[in-house]
């Protein structure tokens, strides 16, 4: 997901180029807007987090663009790709160093399993919506 500050700043284009340069194939991609309900399924498992309110009051707060990526070893080289959660802590270069705002509004989501990510696809696309 390219998350609501990286879309309200106009980093959709550079994101997705860094993205592409990187290797990563875009199986699907949908430029939506979570409702506050869907963004508490979506985070689901930080339900008891302290930030877990404030988390989908964000998430919720504007557009985002959510995309299935395709690689080998695609998981961990996203995560690499992206950098660290907090951008204050993210290897330069990292789009979270290039683009995110702060912890809470940091540019993109990136699924963190194997597991996690056909499920998280399955939250936003169809089969029919998959190339
Ligand atoms: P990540 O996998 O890097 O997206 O990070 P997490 O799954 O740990 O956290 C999910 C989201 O919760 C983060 F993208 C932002 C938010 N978060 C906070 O707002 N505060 C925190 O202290 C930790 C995470």
């Amino acid at each position: 997901m390219i998350k609501p500050d990286a879309v309200a700043n106009n980093h959709i284009g550079p994101i997705l180029a860094k993205m592409n340069e990187a290797g990563f194939r875009i199986v699907a991609m949908k430029y939506t807007r979570l409702t506050p309900e869907m963004a508490g399924r979506f985070y689901e498992v930080h339900k008891e987090r302290p930030f877990y309110g404030e988390l989908c009051e964000y998430m919720s707060s504007g557009p985002i663009v959510a995309a299935i990526l395709e690689k080998e070893n695609a998981v961990a080289d996203f995560r690499k790709l992206i950098g660290a959660t907090d951008p204050s802590k993210a290897e330069p270069g990292t789009i979270r160093a290039l683009f995110a705002k702060s912890i809470a509004a940091n540019a993109v989501h990136g699924s963190d399993s194997d597991e996690n990510a056909m499920i998280e696809g399955s939250f936003f696309f169809a089969q029919t919506e998959r190339f």
